[in-house]
């Protein structure tokens, strides 16, 4: 009796030194952090970023992600996660991209999860990606793109948005013709505003985070070739100096080599940067491709 009073103590204390329960589901305090249409005119290479507005929203698998076409019609369910994930910290992120995204990515991409479908590459001029409910009955953030050419709902939870209202869409489409992506412009913990005040266009060749913080920079390689410091195809002593000259001033190397995209050429060891590192590397592995 006496040994079954305490355990029941010991649970008591347990349960009460718990937090609030939330009032739903705990992965509904997410951002649409950051997405990615494309790279370089490819449709095989997108991904969608997610963040943490509070702690413990890491319960993923109470949700789906959906696009929309440009009148808000024809959902297209990109992926319906199956898991919760392992980090649910403020500020936390959840990487979902499609199956070759790793390709265009130093180093190659581990997302957290893989996308069902792809986002069509017709609903990129206007459209509206969702983080929805199960069920949809909730729609707990919602991007739409395209200005006037996106006529479909913009509404969404007011978990996220104080009035939930997410609209007016962002001006522009959906970035998948260079290297650039979209992202929210405010800070972790940043409920929505409207869409148009949150997003902008990132510079190239954005860094993508999973969820164990592993990063991973947009860069399309295809057609360069690892060591070739001038970009004129051949891999010989003509790309020392250029070598050097990267790492020792790189704004210089770019202005020299315009369309040689340096995390390609010059990220020997693969690890996303272009610094000291690179040197042994550079020479043991002369003439070999870099990853
Ligand atoms: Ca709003
Ligand atoms: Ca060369
Ligand atoms: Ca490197």
């Amino acid at each position: 009796m006496r040994n079954a009073r305490g355990r029941f103590a010991a649970r008591l204390t347990i349960l009460l030194a718990l937090p609030a329960a939330p009032a739903f589901a705990s992965n509904h305090l997410v951002q649409i952090h950051k997405v990615i249409g494309g790279v370089n005119g490819d449709t095989e290479f997108q991904a969608i970023q997610f963040r943490m507005r509070e702690a413990n929203q890491n319960q993923f698998q109470h949700s789906r992600v959906w696009v929309y076409d440009a009148n808000g019609e024809n959902p297209v369910l990109i992926v319906d996660f199956d898991r919760s994930v392992r980090n649910g910290n403020l500020g936390d992120t959840v990487l979902v991209a499609s199956p070759r995204f790793g390709e265009v990515t130093t180093p190659t991409a581990r997302p957290d999860f893989v996308m069902t479908n792809l986002i069509p590459a017709s609903y990129l001029p206007a459209g509206s990606l969702t983080l929805e409910d199960n069920a949809g009955t909730n729609v707990w953030w919602r991007l739409s793109w395209g200005g006037e050419n996106y006529t479909g709902p913009t509404t969404g939870s007011t978990a996220n948005d104080p009035d939930g209202e997410f609209g007016p869409p962002v001006q522009f489409a959906l970035p998948s013709n260079r290297t650039t992506a979209i992202e929210f412009v405010g800070p972790a913990s940043a409920m929505s505003s409207s869409n148009i005040q949150d997003y902008v266009e990132t510079a190239p060749t954005p860094p993508f985070t999973n969820n164990a913080g592993e990063t991973f920079t947009i860069s399309d390689c295809r057609g360069f070739i690892c060591h070739d410091m001038n970009c004129d195809g051949l891999v010989n002593g003509g790309d020392i100096d250029p070598f050097f000259q990267a790492l020792g001033d790189p704004a210089a190397w770019q202005a020299a080599h315009p369309n040689c995209p340096l995390l390609c050429v010059g990220d020997i060891n693969g690890d996303g940067r272009v610094d000291g590192g690179d040197i042994d590397p550079f020479f043991v592995g002369f003439g070999h491709p870099c990853r």
